[in-house]
């Protein structure tokens, strides 16, 4: 029991006095509060009286309010810690299920060896090898398989050798001059090289033609019947600075009698006669394309196993892909009209330049995007840079079994298809139009 102080008892009349001194033991026995009267003018005695009448009721009604609300803040105080307890345990269980869901993925992230555990994946392990297809797409010719077997590994060597040009010091020039004027870098010899000796340990060929070689090689003592034309390191200007290059092969049967000595005769034939023909294209990946004469298949080495593995059929977009036209355009001042007009319509039609500067870069890119690649015929060199037997030819055989068109726009008073051309010397030239139908229909169009 707490003593009313008399601080705090109100200055009121004895009856006001006696109901809040009732009202007091009544509500809680706190001290009852009183308002400060304003310093206002005097109330009349009749306000005074209702004053004093209702002053202790409000308070009463304020205590028991208080009171209240007490009460509650103290039951609220009572359950906040449940609360808090609560909301802790419910965060907690979201982590937790977040944690089991990161857990399951995880466990789920693919890995190369998934689909030897799981049954519907196994299409992915069996990736056919090049080696594999090699065998079921020579139908038995054990010769063309030895032969398209010396490709392959040429290629893996050539791989090799670039991945390392760096540290081992093959970047630069060797200090000659290959057969068409142009200055031999150590890359373009070791590439020629691993080319004439896996083609010769075939076994099967019999004449080899190389960019880098000056005179057919009659291979002695070799009747086989093949006969391979290439460029072991196409892309020159790119060599030493681990841009894209690629080797470009073309394979003829020979026409002399086979046991006999081969004969240049035995290549110098048209695109038309030859039997298969591919590049490999040593870029961010190393890929193999190759033609038999039916569709083109696209191949990309795996690093790891050393084997290149069947990645898809090449097949180019027939309404054309997307607009791109990859040519060297700082040659434009020496172009032939035709070719001058066509560039400022790609220009004004809204396609995109793309030109790396190696053949089998921007042809790949050509056959799997769409455009068109040209390197035509101009004022100066008027059959154009390429080389018919090992950079025309293959490329244009390529691309016409991938469902584009390859010309050589106006060449020699007329417009002929690349294969038709029946090439002189073996390092002959041709202009070269080549992607998407849609394209080269519109230069040749300009020129006729
Ligand atoms: P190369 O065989 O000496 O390397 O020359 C052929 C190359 C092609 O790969 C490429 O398309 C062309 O030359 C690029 O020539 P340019 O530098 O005149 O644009
Ligand atoms: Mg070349």
């Amino acid at each position: 029991m707490r003593i009313l102080s008399m601080r705090s008892w109100p200055s009121t009349r004895a009856s006001t006095k006696k109901k809040v001194i009732q009202s007091y033991w009544e509500e809680d026995c706190s001290p009852v509060k009183t308002k400060k009267k304003k310093a206002k003018g005097k109330a009349s005695p009749e306000k005074k009286e209702v004053q004093a009448d209702a002053e202790p009721k409000a308070k009463a009604k304020g205590k028991a309010k208080e009171k209240k609300e007490a009460t509650e803040k103290a039951t609220d105080k009572k359950a906040e810690p449940s609360r808090q307890h609560d909301r802790k345990q419910k965060i907690v269980k979201e982590l937790e299920s977040k944690i089991q869901d990161l857990k399951k993925k995880m466990a789920k992230a693919p890995s190369e060896f998934d689909p030897y555990l799981n049954p519907d994946l196994q299409q992915r392990v069996n990736r056919e090898t090049l080696t594999q297809y090699i065998i079921t797409s020579t139908k038995g010719d054990q010769q063309l398989a030895m032969l398209m077997n010396s490709i392959q590994h040429a290629s893996k060597v050539v791989s090799n050798a670039i991945e390392k040009a760096g540290p081992a010091g093959l970047y630069g020039l060797a200090g000659q001059e290959n057969a068409t004027g142009d200055d031999v870098k150590k890359l373009d010899i070791i590439s020629n090289d691993i080319w004439i000796e896996c083609l010769q340990r075939s076994g099967v060929c019999c004449v080899l033609v190389s960019e880098e070689n000056e005179e057919p090689i009659v291979i002695e003592g070799q009747t086989g019947p093949f006969c391979v034309a290439f460029d072991p390191l196409d892309g020159s200007s790119n060599i030493d600075c681990n841009v894209s290059v690629g080797s470009i092969f073309s394979i003829y049967r020979r026409s002399s009698p086979s046991g006999a000595k081969a004969e240049v005769a035995d290549i110098l034939k048209p695109g038309k006669e030859m039997i298969a023909a591919g590049y490999t294209m040593y870029g961010a990946a190393t890929e193999l394309v190759i033609t038999y004469g039916s569709g083109v298949q696209r191949f990309a080495l795996d690093p790891a196993l050393g084997e290149f593995l069947y990645v898809a059929d090449l097949k180019m977009d027939p309404k054309g892909g997307k607009k791109i036209y990859s040519c060297n355009e700082g040659n434009s001042l020496q172009w032939d009209k035709p070719i001058v007009d066509f560039v400022e319509n790609c220009k004004d039609t809204g396609y995109a330049a793309r030109y790396v500067g190696s053949m089998v870069s921007d042809v790949h890119r050509t056959l799997l995007y769409g455009g068109i690649y040209l390197y035509p015929a101009d004022k100066k060199s008027t059959k154009g840079k390429l080389r018919v037997l090992y950079e025309g030819f293959p490329m244009a055989l390529i691309t016409e079994k991938a469902g584009g068109v390859a010309s050589t726009g106006m060449f020699k008073g007329s417009i002929q298809r690349v294969l038709d051309v029946i090439p002189e010397q073996i390092h002959d030239k041709c202009p070269i139009i080549m992607g998407a139908a849609r394209d080269v229909d519109a230069v040749l169009k300009l020129s006729g």
